[in-house]
């Protein structure tokens, strides 16, 4: 049946699909391929499955989306035997997770670990793709499929003097396999987003100082984690098909939980303080569903953030590091949200200590200390948790060459440019998953995969079943889509904050709104839609 498998040059190893990247993506992406006929090989860096939860092994890494609900809908007996140990789950048991995916669905066979993919580029005579992998071989592919994910190209930042420090430098995106002892050691961690906001506390227990350099001051938000009763677990399997249905069609984020009816504003000050200490002492990510509109009204999101500023006030015991503690530069949840164990307690511990590199940003790195305003904080191990080039990063270092030669790279120099997050016009053929242009990172990632995963296995049937060679975004229903993603963004208050979410944590990255804030509901009704409608704004010949 293969059309890619006759085409190329002769005697090249060839497929139908190529996919880059065995996180959850690209597990399932193979998964439905094989299902449904089609020839596949996966090329994944890493030395096995799972992408972000393979990478991100730092102490206190779990996900910030409760377990029941970060995991794959599509196969009911995989739902039915997993069992979630607790609320949220910490990092070894999603990778367990998902090795346990790729040997239950027998997926590593069509898996090639520890390669990268290089270079792609499209044969405009041959309809298909030439794939260049780091062990030197070339692959031909009639479709590439990029699960590279969105989190996944970690970023050391340009500090001077870095190279000279003599202890070790850790990045959170990138953590040894083997174990970090911190010690007897003084650490140094740079960094206060979820990533750093996780690990601070535990590294705190173990070093015999740490110091954080806090450049932007964030949100975070308990996340009462707990070990998962057997009742809770069963409450979840009994009601998952409305618990999916929920998350799919009508959450805006792909998680299931009770929606808000009413802006901030609607409710008198005791009432709305009641609502969010509830919220609080439920914990997670649930804190910003309050009301409908603290995403959209300033005053609105004023007494969101206020509460979660009077509650670093309440927890800090020094009125100077709590000042400093208490976030000021941008709205809430315009900046992810982080959800937290303790995090503004261990600023209570006698061994941590807080630098504002704000009002003074590091000066340089030393053989042994950071300097901050003239002063050397010595330190033995510095750790990174400074995110990453995220959403095109990774997709940006392979060499992608479309029609007429130009490259992914040289289209979005100004910022990515796709039609609903899954195509670019002038690379036909080359799907993204969970791309720029669609809810992606604003989302419960595994809904998103999922919905992405099951439109691009669709539309590769209509394509063999129609007998057609190319699917393509058009041109003038990217530049509609790219408006519309933009409009969306600029009717909230997301790009006020200094995000990776427009691009402003990498230095000379175009400022640019990347996720569509418009809703995973909304957003899979469009995708269906343009299918429904013989893929309106796709080419196909
Ligand atoms: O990265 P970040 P992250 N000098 O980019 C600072 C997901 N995630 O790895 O804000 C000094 O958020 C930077 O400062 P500023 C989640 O979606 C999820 O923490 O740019 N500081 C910031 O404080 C999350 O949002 C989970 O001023 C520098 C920090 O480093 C995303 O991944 C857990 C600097 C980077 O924060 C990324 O999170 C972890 C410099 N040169 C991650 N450069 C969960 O599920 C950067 N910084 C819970």
């Amino acid at each position: 049946m293969s059309s890619a498998q006759a085409s190329p040059a002769q005697g090249a190893e060839a497929y139908d699909v190529v996919v880059v990247g065995a996180g959850f993506a690209g597990l399932y992406m193979l998964h439905r391929l094989r299902g449904l006929g089609f020839s596949a090989r996966v090329f994944e860096q890493g030395g096995g499955v799972g992408g972000t939860w393979y990478w991100n092994r730092y102490p206190g890494a779990r996900c910030d989306v409760e377990s029941m609900q970060y995991s794959y809908s599509f196969s009911e007996e995989l739902q039915q035997e997993w069992d979630w140990s607790e609320r949220y789950a910490p990092q070894p048991e999603i990778l367990k997770y998902a090795n346990h995916v790729a040997d239950r669905f027998d997926l590593r066979r069509d898996i090639q670990f520890n390669t990268r993919v290089e270079r792609a580029v499209f044969d405009e005579r041959a309809n298909s793709w030439s794939v260049t992998t780091s062990d030197g071989r070339i692959v031909q592919a009639q479709f590439v499929v990029l699960a590279t994910g969105c989190l996944s190209n970690a970023r050391k930042p340009d500090i001077k003097g870095l190279e000279n420090f003599r202890g070790a430098v850790y990045h959170t995106g990138n953590w040894p396999h083997e174990d970090v002892d911190f010690t007897g050691l003084r650490v140094g961690l740079i960094g206060t987003g979820s990533s750093g906001i996780q690990s601070a506390p535990i590294i705190a227990e173990q070093a015999k100082h740490l110091t954080v350099f806090q450049r932007t001051a964030n949100f975070s938000i308990p996340a009462r984690n707990a070990a998962l009763t057997d009742e809770e677990r069963d409450a979840f399997r009994k009601n998952y098909p409305e618990i999916r249905r929920f998350a799919r069609e009508v959450a805006r984020n792909g998680i299931y939980a009770e929606q808000p009816d009413r802006g901030a504003l609607d409710d008198a000050e005791d009432v709305r303080r009641a609502k969010y200490k509830a919220r609080w002492d439920h914990g997670g990510l649930t804190f910003m569903y309050v009301y409908n509109n603290l995403g959209l009204n300033q005053a609105a999101n004023d007494t969101a953030a206020n509460y979660v500023r009077g509650k670093i006030a309440e927890i800090v015991t020094d009125p100077e590091t709590a000042r400093l503690l208490q976030p000021s530069s941008h709205p809430i949840g315009t900046k992810r949200i982080c959800i937290d164990t303790d995090y503004f307690k261990t600023f209570n511990r006698p061994n941590v200590s807080l630098v504002d590199i704000k009002t003074n940003p590091i000066e340089e790195i030393t053989a042994n200390a950071v300097r901050v305003a003239g002063r050397d904080h010595e330190v033995d191990a510095l750790v990174m948790a400074t995110g990453f080039d995220a959403m095109t990063g990774s997709v940006a270092k392979i060499d992608i060459h479309g029609r007429g030669g130009q490259t992914l790279n040289q289209k979005w120099a100004e910022g990515p440019k796709t039609y609903l997050g899954l195509m670019s016009a002038g690379f036909p053929n080359l799907f993204i998953v969970t791309g720029p242009g669609s809810p992606s990172v604003l989302s419960n990632m595994i809904v998103s995969i999922e919905q992405h995963v099951d439109w691009i296995a669709d539309s590769l049937v209509h394509i063999r079943g129609q007998g057609l060679a190319t699917i393509e975004a058009d041109g003038d229903a990217e530049e509609r889509w790219v408006a519309h993603v933009n409009e969306v963004a600029h009717g909230t208050l997301y790009p006020q904050a200094n995000s990776w979410y427009m691009g402003a944590n990498i230095p000379g990255k175009p400022r640019i709104f990347m996720p569509y804030i418009g809703g995973v509901g909304v957003y899979r009704r469009i995708c269906d839609e343009v299918a429904a409608k013989g893929y309106e704004g796709f080419v196909m010949e």
